[in-house]
């Protein structure tokens, strides 16, 4: 007979064909087994555990939609969605590693990277013996990166960088960063943006951590200061120009963040569970009140659709057929419900909510940075309110 799924109504955990069910098994289980027990230590002491990289590498986690010439598994998009999920529903700061390390550095040199740097850099950021980053976001220049400050001129061999990015994943322990600045022929050209391979030992760089967030402990974020760094031309890339560069590799990492906070959303929802049916409280267990029932309720029908969203969205990146501002709609939709729903499974556990052991808090912790990167949830919203009504809300008129 037909059954209800209470952590999948709609079934489409058994629509995933059996490659993708293979990869969602592999990052379940290294998830579980290699990342659940170094969670609590990764957020309350603020340490990103290096091991984790190379792990991942081993597992094909890293970069997996890739071709394996370029050290991926050809895995599908979907499967791609999976290992996010996997990843977050233990920590999002672990999922923005893998993130960042496969949708916005290996991503990017296989679209728009040469040969050599293909040849150069792809194999060792798939195995996690090199770690990446991206540097989009400025100090002064958050959600409209087009009017960055970060500059770089053209001399006879190469071009000399200048600026500085901040809020950056994994630059404090990156080796290589993709970098994008305005690339100028002479300095009073306007310039262009372009995409430059920057490497930790270069003369005039450093990357110091940003230290004591309260949120994505467990991932490593920093600066990225250029002072006259001379990056010859073998590291820049030589044809994409424009905020196009940047945003399609936005694309793939918003993405994966609508699969990922799937993963936070389920943790939270089904802790909430757990703890209502165990604790007592006026000698009933507090599940069998209305107002938790509908809590959980509405919990549910909520990470239903984050699912439904994500899957379908997949599906249609495996058939070519998305376009980004679906990507926009699933990753502020699901970002946004994900983090209503850990907040208020936060609320559900009472005191032992605040706790690092029941890890609740440390979800809603980190989904605040995740509804803010790649575009805030309110950025999101603009995007596609200019989709509906062909007018930019952007920059106010009048
Ligand atoms: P706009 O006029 O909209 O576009 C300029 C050019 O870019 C093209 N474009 C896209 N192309 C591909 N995919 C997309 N999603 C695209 N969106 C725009 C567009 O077609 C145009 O091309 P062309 O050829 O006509 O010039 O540009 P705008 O300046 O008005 O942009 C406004 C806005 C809000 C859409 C945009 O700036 C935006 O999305 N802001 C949010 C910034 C953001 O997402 N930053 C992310 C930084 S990286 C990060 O957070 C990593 S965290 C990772 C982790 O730890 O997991
Ligand atoms: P702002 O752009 O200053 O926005 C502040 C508020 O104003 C937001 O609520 C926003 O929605 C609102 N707002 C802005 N403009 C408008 C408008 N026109 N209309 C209405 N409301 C508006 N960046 C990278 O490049 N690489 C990384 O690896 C990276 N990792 C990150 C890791 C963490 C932990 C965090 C927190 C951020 C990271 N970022 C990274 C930066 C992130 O992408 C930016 O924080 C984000 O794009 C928002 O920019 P901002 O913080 O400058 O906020």
């Amino acid at each position: 007979s037909n059954s209800f799924n209470i952590n999948d109504p709609f079934q489409f955990e058994p629509e995933l064909n059996e490659d993708d069910r293979m990869v969602m098994e592999t990052a379940r289980d290294y998830a579980q087994s290699k990342l659940e027990p170094r969670a609590l230590k990764g957020n309350q002491e603020e340490y990103f555990d290096q091991d984790i990289a190379t792990e991942m590498g081993d597992l094909g986690l890293l970069g997996s939609y890739l071709p394996p010439e370029y050290g991926g598994v050809d895995a599908s998009q979907t499967a791609y969605g999976l290992i996010a999920r996997e990843v977050e529903r233990v920590d999002s700061g672990y999922r923005s590693f893998m993130s960042v390390q496969s949708s916005l550095v290996m991503y990017p040199i296989f679209k728009f990277g040469t040969e050599q740097q293909k040849e150069r850099f792809l194999p060792k950021l798939a195995t996690g013996e090199l770690i990446g980053c991206f540097g989009l976001t400025e100090p002064d220049h958050g959600s409209d990166p087009g009017s960055m400050s970060t500059t770089a001129v053209k001399t006879d061999e190469g071009w000399i960088l200048n600026g500085a990015k901040m809020w950056i994943t994994n630059s404090p322990i990156a080796d290589i960063g993709v970098v994008w600045a305005k690339a100028k022929e002479h300095k009073e050209d306007d310039g262009v943006i372009r995409g430059f391979l920057v490497e930790k030992n270069m003369e005039g760089y450093s990357a110091p951590s940003t230290k004591h967030k309260m949120s994505l402990r467990a991932s490593e974020t920093g600066e990225m200061i250029f002072e006259d760094v001379f990056i010859p031309e073998e590291n820049v890339f030589p044809d994409i120009t424009g905020l196009k560069g940047p945003f399609t590799c936005l694309n793939s990492a918003r993405y994966g963040i609508a699969w990922g906070t799937v993963g936070a959303a389920e943790f939270c929802y089904q802790k909430a569970r757990e703890y209502v049916l165990d604790r007592s409280q006026f000698g009933y267990p507090i599940g069998a009140n209305q107002l938790p029932q509908t809590k959980l309720a509405n919990m549910l029908t909520d990470i239903t659709q984050m699912q439904l969203l994500a899957w379908r969205l997949g599906k249609l990146k495996d058939e070519g057929r998305d376009h980004h501002s679906m990507v926009s709609m699933a990753k502020r939709n699901n970002c946004g419900k994900a983090l209503e729903i850990a907040r208020i499974a936060r609320d559900m556990h009472g005191a032992n909510g605040i706790t690092g052991e029941y890890r609740v808090i440390h979800h809603v912790m980190n989904l605040e940075s995740v509804n803010t990167y790649e575009g805030t949830y309110d950025i999101h919203g603009l995007i596609l309110g200019r989709e509906i009504t062909d007018i930019q809300a952007f920059v106010p008129r009048g």
